[in-house]
C-alpha cells in the first residue's frame, strides 16, 4: 500500500461525507476516483460497516478509493426512486427494537427479520419501554418469536432495566439497531455509548416533503469491543432483491408447515391441498405472522 493510503472502516455516512475509523482515529473522507461516479441503481456505494482503502490528501479530507469485498449487506428499496439503499455492511447481528409507543408494530418487525434473513444476518428482538408495556399484550405479540427461538430482550432504555443482558450480547461484534422511529434506539445507544454525539430525537436529513426521512446510520464503539449502529427515522422499509422463496424461508413456521403442501412451489395462498392455510385457521400459525408473510410475498413477487 502506498504511504499516503490507509485502510479503515466506515462509521458514519451523511450524504457524500463519510467518517472512516482507521483503528486509531476517525477521519473525514469522500468517495474519490471511480467511486465518485454514481452507481447504477444504488444510492450509496459506501455504507456504514464497509472496509475501505482511502488516500490522505495533503490538505483536508481523505479520498475513499476502494470498498473491500463485503461479507454481507442489509439493503432497503427506496420506494420513490426504486434504488437500493445499503443501510449497513459487514454486520454480525441485527437487533430489531419495538415498543408499545408509538405502537407494537410486529409487521415492521417481520419485515426487518425477513430482510436480515435474506442478507444472512442473525437477528435479535428488543422489546423496549417495558415501563409502558401491557404484559398481556406483550406476551401475546411476542409469543410467535419466542417459539421461533429469536433472542428477546425486554428492557427500558430510559431506566436501564434489562439493558445489561443486551450489552453482554454486543461484545466483540457489529450490531445494527433497527426499529420504527421513536421506539428508543438513540436512547439505548446513548446509554450504552455515553460519548454518543447525537442528540436524542435528532433527525438527520429530511427531503422537501418532510414525510420521508433519509435513513442514516451512525456506529458507536462500546467499551466491550462491540459496535452499535444506530439508524434514524425509519417509518417504512421496502425489501430489496428478496425472492418469494427467501420470504417463505424467513417465516420458519410457514416453510415447515409448507413441507406437506401438494405443490412444491406452493405459495400458501389459495392453492389446493395447502397445509399452511389450515394451520393458520387452527391457530398453530399466528394470523399476524401469516398476514406479514402475504404482504412480503406479494412485494417479493
Ligand atoms: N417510557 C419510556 N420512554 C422511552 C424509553 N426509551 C425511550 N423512550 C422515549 O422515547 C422517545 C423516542 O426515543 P428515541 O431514542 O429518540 O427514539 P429513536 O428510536 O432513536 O427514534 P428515531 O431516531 O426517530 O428513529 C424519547 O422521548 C425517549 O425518551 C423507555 O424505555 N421508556
Ligand atoms: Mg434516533
Ligand atoms: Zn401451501
Amino acid at each position: 500500500m502506498a504511504q499516503d493510503t490507509f485502510e479503515g472502516r466506515v462509521v458514519q455516512t451523511l450524504g457524500k461525507w463519510h467518517a472512516v475509523w482507521d483503528g486509531g482515529r476517525v477521519r473525514p473522507a469522500f468517495p474519490g476516483g471511480r467511486l465518485a461516479l454514481r452507481a447504477e441503481g444504488c444510492k450509496n456505494r459506501v455504507a456504514v460497516g464497509d472496509f475501505v482503502v482511502a488516500r490522505s490528501q495533503p490538505q483536508g479530507e481523505a479520498l475513499i478509493e476502494e470498498v473491500l469485498p463485503r461479507k454481507n449487506k442489509l439493503s432497503r428499496r427506496i420506494t420513490f426512486s426504486g434504488q437500493e439503499h445499503v443501510v449497513a455492511a459487514n454486520i454480525d447481528l441485527v437487533a430489531v427494537m419495538l415498543a408499545p409507543n408509538p405502537a407494537l408494530n410486529t409487521s415492521l418487525l417481520d419485515r426487518f427479520l425477513t430482510a436480515s434473513f435474506a442478507a444472512g444476518i442473525d437477528a435479535a428482538i428488543i422489546a423496549n419501554k417495558v415501563d409502558l408495556l401491557d404484559p398481556q399484550e406483550a406476551l401475546s405479540a411476542l409469543a410467535p418469536y419466542k417459539e421461533l427461538h429469536f433472542p428477546i430482550f425486554p428492557m427500558s432504555a430510559k431506566s436501564g432495566e434489562g439493558v445489561e443482558e443486551f450489552r453482554r450480547c454486543l461484545a466483540g461484534r457489529w450490531t445494527l439497531l433497527l426499529g420504527h422511529t421513536g421506539v428508543g434506539k438513540t436512547t439505548l445507544t446513548n446509554l450504552l455509548a455515553p460519548d454518543a454525539q447525537r442528540a436524542i430525537g435528532e433527525v438527520f436529513e429530511k427531503t422537501g416533503k418532510g414525510k420521508h426521512t433519509t435513513t442514516s446510520a451512525l456506529a458507536h464503539r462500546l467499551a466491550n469491543g462491540g459496535v452499535l449502529i444506530d439508524t434514524a427515522g425509519i417509518r417504512e422499509f421496502a425489501l430489496w432483491n428478496v425472492t418469494w422463496r427467501q420470504v417463505e424461508s424467513a417465516f420458519a413456521e410457514i416453510s415447515a408447515a409448507g413441507q406437506g403442501c401438494r405443490f412444491p412451489d406452493c405459495h400458501h395462498r389459495n392453492e389446493p391441498n395447502c397445509k399452511v392455510r389450515p394451520a393458520v385457521d387452527a391457530g398453530t400459525i399466528s394470523p399476524g405472522r401469516y398476514a406479514s408473510y402475504l404482504t412480503l410475498l406479494q412485494e417479493a413477487e
